[in-house]
């Protein structure tokens, strides 16, 4: 097996990228970008599993790349392309989907999520979604795979897959099983509106999520009106088991200002929450607004953002193009 460290990841253009996808992606994105062969990847197959208006997705695709570049990476240090591009992905997802099984696949919670209660009309593309992300993942050989804790189901599923395909033809260790790298203090970022739901670009209510290019006021608006708790902020953090929203404002109070979350309960205790959102609100303006502003300069030179695109379809192609020649020779495919 190739000792070489990989790392993939992608992120959906489906609309402003926010302070989960912030904390719980970019963010490691960067931080990896200088350790190891990094690919980021916008990835516009993914989002098509709900219908976009294409012209919203062509302009979202540029939004992402956008925050991409915002957030802190560098296209000279990580390849940076959006998956449409590169029609390896489709390919390998195809031959992942006769490898990967129906029973796996209906174990998914977030197809149960995304689809409702109406299942029946939902796409099959987001049925088959997880098997996607296994070919973008195995296409590239990854071995590490930066994401938000509610992907981690998806990823244990390409790794299966992996394993299979390994299996099934004879090849050991062809495919590395990725392996997932979740952010410690903060894996889920919560909506500011009910504590039990992650933080989404898709939910309805703009109140419920910080994106990364709201102005100050907005920021400080939604803090305001974020849920907390009527009671006071307790010492321990046991005390906070069953409020997830007092808990998730305190958990991005703890990894932005990087205070741990013990530190913060003794420093904030017995205050109220309107204190807490002050102090949030204020550090969240100044995380937050010089990347929406950088996001807003990039967006005015769209010409940069294709070229940037290119150049990093033109290397993903090379690895993806000499990785699939080796696949088809596996399954036997002329
Ligand atoms: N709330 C979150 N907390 C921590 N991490 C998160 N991520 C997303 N939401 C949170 C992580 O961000 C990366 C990119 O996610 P995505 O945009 O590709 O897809 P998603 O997880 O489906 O994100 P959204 O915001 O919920 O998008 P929509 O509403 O379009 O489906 C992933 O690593 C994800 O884990």
């Amino acid at each position: 097996m190739s000792k070489k460290k990989i790392v993939f990841s992608g992120v959906q253009p489906t609309g402003n990228l926010h302070l989960g996808n912030y904390l719980g992606a970019l963010k490691n994105f960067v931080s990896l970008q200088s350790k190891m062969q990094c690919i980021y990847c916008v990835v516009d197959l993914h989002a098509i599993t709900t219908f976009q208006k294409p012209d919203e997705l062509k302009k979202n695709v540029l939004e992402t790349v956008a925050s991409f570049l915002a957030a802190g990476l560098n296209p000279e240090k990580s390849i940076i392309f959006n998956q449409s591009a590169v029609p390896g992905h489709a390919e390998l997802s195809w031959i992942l989907n006769c490898v990967s099984r129906v029973g796996w696949l209906n174990r998914m919670t977030q197809f149960k999520d995304k689809a409702g209660s109406d299942k029946e009309k939902a796409s099959v593309g987001l049925y088959i979604y997880p098997n996607l992300m296994a070919a973008d993942i195995l296409l590239y050989k990854a071995t590490h795979v930066p994401v938000g804790a509610d992907q981690k189901q998806h990823l244990e599923l390409s790794r299966d897959i992996a394993q299979k395909f390994n299996n099934d033809f004879n090849c050991r260790d062809f495919f590395p099983l990725p392996e997932p790298l979740i952010q410690k203090n903060i894996s889920r970022v919560m909506s500011l509106r009910d504590g039990t739901k992650k933080m989404s670009k898709s939910e309805e209510s703009d109140y419920s999520r910080i994106n990364l290019q709201d102005s100050a006021d907005e920021i400080m608006k939604k803090i305001k009106k974020a849920k907390s708790d009527s009671e006071q902020i307790p010492d321990s953090l046991k005390s906070l088991e069953n409020k997830p929203e007092a808990l998730n404002l305190i958990n991005i109070y703890s990894e932005i200002s990087k205070v741990n979350l013990e530190k913060v309960l003794n420093e904030m205790s017995g205050k109220e929450y309107s204190f807490l959102k002050t102090k949030l609100a204020e550090i969240l303006v100044s995380e937050i607004t010089p990347i929406g502003k950088e996001i807003k300069k990039l967006l005015q030179d769209r010409s940069h953002l294709e070229a940037i695109l290119k150049k990093g379809k033109r290397k993903a192609s090379i690895i993806a193009e000499e990785n699939l020649k080796n696949i088809r020779e596996k399954v036997g495919l002329i």
